[in-house]
């Protein structure tokens, strides 16, 4: 381990000095907030140097950088990770310790930045942690929203949505780099420019326009002096001091420009489900776009001339899902209008500097955009996405001749919409999925015309999840415990060592000592949930967790189902024998989705019935933890026994929450859909509980038309009892309240099919699989092997791997050394 350059009389200099200048306190005076700034500040600038080296370095060979451009970057807490990927864990804690400050509450006093709704958010983090300690040059580019996701309350067990203003204390990570600030353009009208050599290009007159400001965050890679940068851009009025020196027309516009800016950057948008074409999403998308793009194109002309011919050789964009597509057409404006090269050298430089990433299948999460309001917000853009389907439409008619109905179900243009998913595939050189099942849905039925056409664009890129956070640093137990069993601390920069741990999976003092530390996990949990909500768990009971996006297809349902029929079990039959089980939910809903907020009441509701009925006796515990979020995350995966992965198979792309309990030694029960699958080739079936239909006998399912859950209902004694349970007044007083989740199984709701994601389908199969999970459990021995041998075979899923292969396959990316 080389040696940290911040030593422990630094940190305490630091810490009393930034309190003392930044806000005129001493430690005794100071508030939680302000302390956590200073230390924030002292390790920050303790960074600076390899920070500003690897620019250096960067610019010295010109080096190829990727540009994961992304609408959210799920962060979770800088200064923790900062302190474990320095090796500063010690040093920190004396210093803080001799200054008498807890470190912990420091911690805890950060602001955990909500910049994302779930997976794709999270995953663009875990990359970022990757690709520093790995040594690849790389920018994160996104919007610095002024508010994050939702703070989720709940109040009479529903969620109440309240805003995440992150940045109310400062931002002591995030360095304002004006001279990279760069005007946006929007809306006016398009002109044609005759040029010197009779040529015409674009461009704008009467738009409006915002700048765009960057601030710059620190991405600190593990053991390494490479320091790569998160580019959040802000919104600002381009005339924000001289209001008062417009006439009338020009006032109006300014206004009008302070309001767009003031709205650009403020709110993420907090739905993962279905796209509604809001206008203002459209511009937040083109507004980091550009301005990513106009710094990027503006640097590579400084550093290698105008011959853009070589662009992709320098420089690769990664569209994280189809919300940067429009990087496809402003790349092309910024070559055609404002270098003037000609449109077919502009599109091949295109495709070969573009790759994109397909993170649902989910048809309702598909972007398509009005012509109508695209047209007008970007006027320029859309004149280059008509020409565009226009020539790829021509394409279309020399590959399969004139197939009208061919041609309008692949065009990027067609029925008053754009569909960027299509922009994407045609404008990118890679198209991946992000786990195998994912990748081959999409090769052979969601996107097999492409598939067809481009069939050496596709590939799979399992997803990952990074070892630093999501085990050095939220399991110390277990982490202590890996560096004893293999000798060393490799396995934090390279997760296939846990393999090692493998051979000790039936060694019962190994056993001893991986259960005690997951024991202690639970304690700590337990410990947590009672200072935070004043709740006693039985630390002795199977923490049973199923944590994620509030989705019907993720199907909490199911095991709020599976948890009504124990329920109905006990009060029939009190003595029947099961170990007893705490079951944790944690999950936010996107605010206008009704159908998951009842959800989120059911189990609510659930949880107050059973936990409160004396004849359950804490033998069955139901927890509904608000807001979820990375912090809290950090805290429930290394108690889990039991990690819920159970879509609907074929709906979950890959899931990253799976690899992150699995790591973490908690043994899965799920369906084989996304990651899952490739989980359980690792592991192998005896370390994993796999129950329910298949992808195919889902599709195939759903085409036959034949899905009857009236006859479930009536053949299936349990599943008539649970779903009577909510509507016969057991759950609410009026019987009505969750009557909609019943019809919705039995008659379908809304329009929608009776029970569209198949709950009742694989209920049968859930409840057995639980209960071989029961049977598990109740021999230590078994169960400690089967935990260790998740812990001992997750090596795959370190987004060290996945960042490999992206950077060999895709982006054919080198790692540097920074000195
Ligand atoms: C789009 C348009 C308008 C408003 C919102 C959106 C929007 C925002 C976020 C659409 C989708 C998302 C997020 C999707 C997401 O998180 N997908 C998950 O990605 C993970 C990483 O690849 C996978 O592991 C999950 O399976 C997938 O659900």
């Amino acid at each position: 381990m080389p040696k940290a350059t911040l030593t422990k009389k630094h940190i305490k200099e630091g810490v009393i000095e930034h309190l003392r200048t930044t806000y005129r306190k001493t430690i005794a005076t100071a508030s939680n907030s302000q302390i956590y700034n200073a230390v924030a500040m002292t390790i920050r600038d303790s960074i600076s140097d390899n920070w500003i080296n690897t620019h250096a370095q960067l610019e010295q060979d010109g080096a190829k950088t990727v540009y994961y451009l992304s609408m959210e970057f799920l962060m979770g807490r800088f200064m923790g990770n900062a302190i474990l990927n320095l090796s500063l864990t010690e040093t920190v804690k004396e210093a803080l310790d001799e200054l008498g400050v807890d470190i912990n509450l420091a911690e805890e006093s950060e602001p955990d930045p909500g910049l994302g709704n779930g997976g794709l958010g999270r995953l663009a983090a875990c990359f970022l942690d990757s690709l520093s300690t790995l040594g690849y040059p790389a920018y994160g580019c996104g919007i610095r929203y002024h508010f994050g996701i939702f703070e989720q309350h709940i109040e009479n067990g529903r969620q109440v949505e309240k805003p995440d203003d992150w940045l109310k204390h400062g931002d002591p990570w995030g360095i304002r780099r004006d001279e990279y600030a760069r005007e946006i353009k929007f809306g006016g009208r398009v002109v044609a420019i005759k040029n010197d050599s009779g040529d015409y290009h674009f461009d704008l007159e009467d738009y409006q326009s915002v700048m765009a400001v960057p601030y710059d965050y620190p991405v600190i890679g593990y053991n390494t002096k490479m320091v790569n940068t998160l580019r959040l851009w802000d919104a600002e009025p381009l005339n924000r001091f001289d209001l008062q020196s417009f006439n009338q027309g020009q006032y109006e516009r300014a206004v009008g420009e302070q309001n767009l800016a003031k709205s650009l950057s403020s709110v993420l948008y907090p739905a993962d489900d279905h796209v509604s074409g809001k206008e203002l999403r459209l511009r937040q998308q083109y507004f980091f776009v550009s301005a990513t793009i106009q710094r990027v194109l503006e640097q590579f002309e400084q550093r290698h001339g105008n011959d853009f011919s070589k662009l992709s050789d320098y420089v690769q964009f990664q569209l994280n899902d189809t919300h940067p597509t429009l990087s496809v057409a402003e790349l092309m404006r910024v070559l055609l209008d404002v270098y003037y090269i000609p449109w077919d050298e502009a599109w091949e430089i295109t495709r070969k500097t573009c790759a994109y990433t397909n993170h649902t299948i989910l048809s309702e999460a598909l972007e398509k955009w009005p012509v109508e309001i695209f047209s007008r917000l970007l006027p320029r853009i859309y004149m280059i996405v008509e020409e565009v389907n226009r020539r790829f439409c021509a394409n279309l008619v020399e590959w399969y001749g004139n197939d009208p109905e061919k041609i309008r179900k692949m065009a990027i243009c067609a029925d008053g919409l754009v569909r960027m998913a299509h922009l994407a595939i045609v404008g990118s050189h890679s198209v991946n999925g992000v786990a195998e099942i994912h990748t081959d849905i999409l090769k052979k039925i969601e996107l097999k015309d492409f598939y067809e056409i481009y069939p050496e664009k596709f590939n799979a890129k399992t997803n990952g999840v990074t070892p630093r956070r999501w085990l050095a640093k939220c399991n110390p137990g277990l982490s202590s415990l890996i560096t004893k069993s293999t000798g060393n601390e490799k396995w934090i920069s390279d997760l296939s060592q846990l393999s090692k741990l493998k051979p000790l999976a039936s060694d019962s003092a190994f056993q001893a000592e991986f259960m005690g530390v997951k024991h202690n996990n639970k304690v700590a949990l337990s410990n947590y949930f009672r200072s935070e909500y004043g709740i006693g768990v039985d630390p002795d009971s199977i923490f049973d967790i199923q944590v994620k996006r509030l989705h019907e297809y993720k199907r909490q349902l199911l095991c709020v189902f599976h948890i009504i029929d124990m329920y109905n079990m006990l009060k029939m039959n009190p003595g029947v024998d099961f170990w007893p089980r705490t079951y944790m939910f944690s999950a936010k809903a996107a605010a206008s989705y009704h159908r998951a907020k009842l959800i989120i009441k059911l189990i609510n509701s659930v949880a107050e019935l059973v936990n409160n009925d004396p004849a359950i006796d804490g033998r069955l515990k139901v927890l509904f933890l608000p807001n979820y979020r990375v912090s809290l995350a950090e805290k429930l995966v290394p108690a889990a026994d039991v990690s819920e992965q159970i879509s609907t198979a074929g709906k979950e792309a890959s899931g990253t929450g799976n690899m992150k309990f699995m790591i973490n030694g908690a043994v899965t029960i799920g369906t084989l859909d996304g990651a899952n699958v490739e989980m359980q080739e690792e592991v192998g079936s005896d370390n994993i509980f796999i129950f329910g239909m298949t992808a195919e006998q889902v599709h195939a399912l759903s085409v036959s038309g034949n899905y009857a859950p009236w006859d479930l209902y009536n053949m299936d004694f349990n599943i008539r009892n649970v779903l009577t349970t909510l509507i016969n007044g057991t759950l609410d007083p009026d019987h009505n309240l969750f009557r909609e989740i019943y019809d919705a199984m039995l008659n379908g709701y809304g329009g929608a099919r009776a029970d569209e994601y198949y709950v009742l389908q694989d209920f049968a199969a859930y409840k057995k699989a639980q209960e071989q999970v029961d049977l598990a459990y109740k021999d230590p021995a078994r169960w400690a092997k089967m935990a260790i041998m998740n812990t001992a075979c997750s090596g795959k899923f370190s987004s060290d791997r996945t960042i490999k292969e992206y950077a060999d396959e895709i982006w054919k990316l080198k790692a540097i050394k920074v000195k």
